[in-house]
């Protein structure tokens, strides 16, 4: 039956080609790319980590990726409007398991969760030289109130301490 010969040839075809792209010489990738979690631990010691990212402060070289974990069940990544760099667009996480994403513009990302942000659940990503930030921190407008604030400034205070100005 040739249908059936085109059939298996067209399997095979497919194989080869799932071979190919997971073979050692396609699949290698040498850009970093840092995992963030998104935990609930309510035993935390502090109300302000019982909802966190982990880690909750990356640096990045321009370029580079993170792949964020378990943007499911209530948790998701957003950016806060005003504290990206301009004319990024808005970052927005939900429902998957595993998003990676490439940082291509320099600058400082305070991200949340929808949920859980007004308990803290903040981070800071930097990419970048500080030079080159599109939004460094003194140009910031907007303001944080609450957990949101006392967080973020813990996280301004590991930027500090990596890039000392
Ligand atoms: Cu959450």
């Amino acid at each position: 039956m040739p249908s059936a010969f085109s059939k298996h040839a067209a399997v095979a075809s497919v194989l080869a080609a799932l071979v190919l792209a997971t073979s050692p010489a396609y699949a290698e990738d040498t850009t970093s790319n840092t995992k963030i979690d998104q935990i609930s631990d309510p035993l935390a010691d502090r109300v302000l980590d019982m909802f966190r990212f982990e880690p909750n402060f990356v640096a990045l070289k321009t370029g580079e990726r993170v792949t964020f974990n378990n943007s499911r069940g209530q948790h998701t990544v957003v950016s806060v409007k005003g504290l990206i760099p301009d004319g990024v667009e808005k970052i927005s996480v939900a429902n998957t398991a595993t998003e990676t994403m490439t940082m291509d513009v320099p600058g400082l990302y305070v991200l949340t969760c929808k949920v859980h942000g007004r308990y803290g659940m903040v981070m800071l990503l930097a990419v970048g030289d500080p030079d080159s930030w599109k939004n460094p921190p003194e140009s910031w407008t907007r303001k944080l109130s609450g957990r949101y604030d006392e967080k973020l400034q813990e996280l301004l205070a590991k930027l500090d301490a990596k890039f000392p100005r």
